[in-house]
């Protein structure tokens, strides 16, 4: 069984999750307004992991005999300066869920709790995936600057990636 204090902050997780689907998504419907459909869809993939992450972590919670609690959403930008904008807010955003991250795993540690230590190993490893990601494109665009050529090329690179559900066991 989970501890109070573990299942508490797990659902704020949750929220953080649920967020960053929210986020990314307010950045998907901004992209396509700017007629970048590749980074629309990048964003849109991202927004279905999110949702994917948290229904892990609610799925767990259930699995474990503890309790849902959802919260509350923060309500995302609607509209970003530019490509660069977006891509750094969202860089800045995967630091937190990180540290975010990071902040469980050490309280599964100081509870000795081995199985939420091994539940949580995949969302370390996933955060450097996250990172690295979003980091790629913020020195890309930093590169690509004003040119608009280059531009349209990322976007039609970025229309390629493709959502590939993640396996959630049931509680
Ligand atoms: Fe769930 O990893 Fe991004 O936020």
């Amino acid at each position: 069984m989970i501890s109070k204090q573990l299942n508490k902050a797990i659902n704020e997780q949750i929220n953080k999750e649920v967020y960053s689907e929210y986020l990314y998504l307010a950045m998907s419907g901004w992209f396509t307004a700017q007629n970048l459909d590749g980074f629309a869809n990048w964003m849109m993939v991202q927004a279905k992991e999110e949702h994917d992450h948290a229904m892990k972590f609610f799925n767990y919670v259930l699995e474990r005999g503890g309790e849902i609690e959802l919260m509350a959403l923060a309500k995302p930008d609607k509209t970003f300066k530019n490509p660069l904008n977006a891509f750094k807010m969202a860089l800045a955003h995967e630091n937190f869920i990180t540290k975010s991250i990071n902040e469980l795993m050490d309280l599964a540690i100081k509870e000795k709790d081995h199985a939420a230590k091994s539940f949580l190993q995949w969302y370390v490893d996933e955060q450097v995936e996250e990172e690295s990601n979003a980091d790629k494109l913020v020195k890309q665009l930093g590169m690509i600057k004003d040119n608009v050529h280059a531009l349209l090329m990322l976007d039609r690179e970025l229309a390629a990636r493709v959502y590939v559900p993640l396996v959630i066991t049931a509680p």
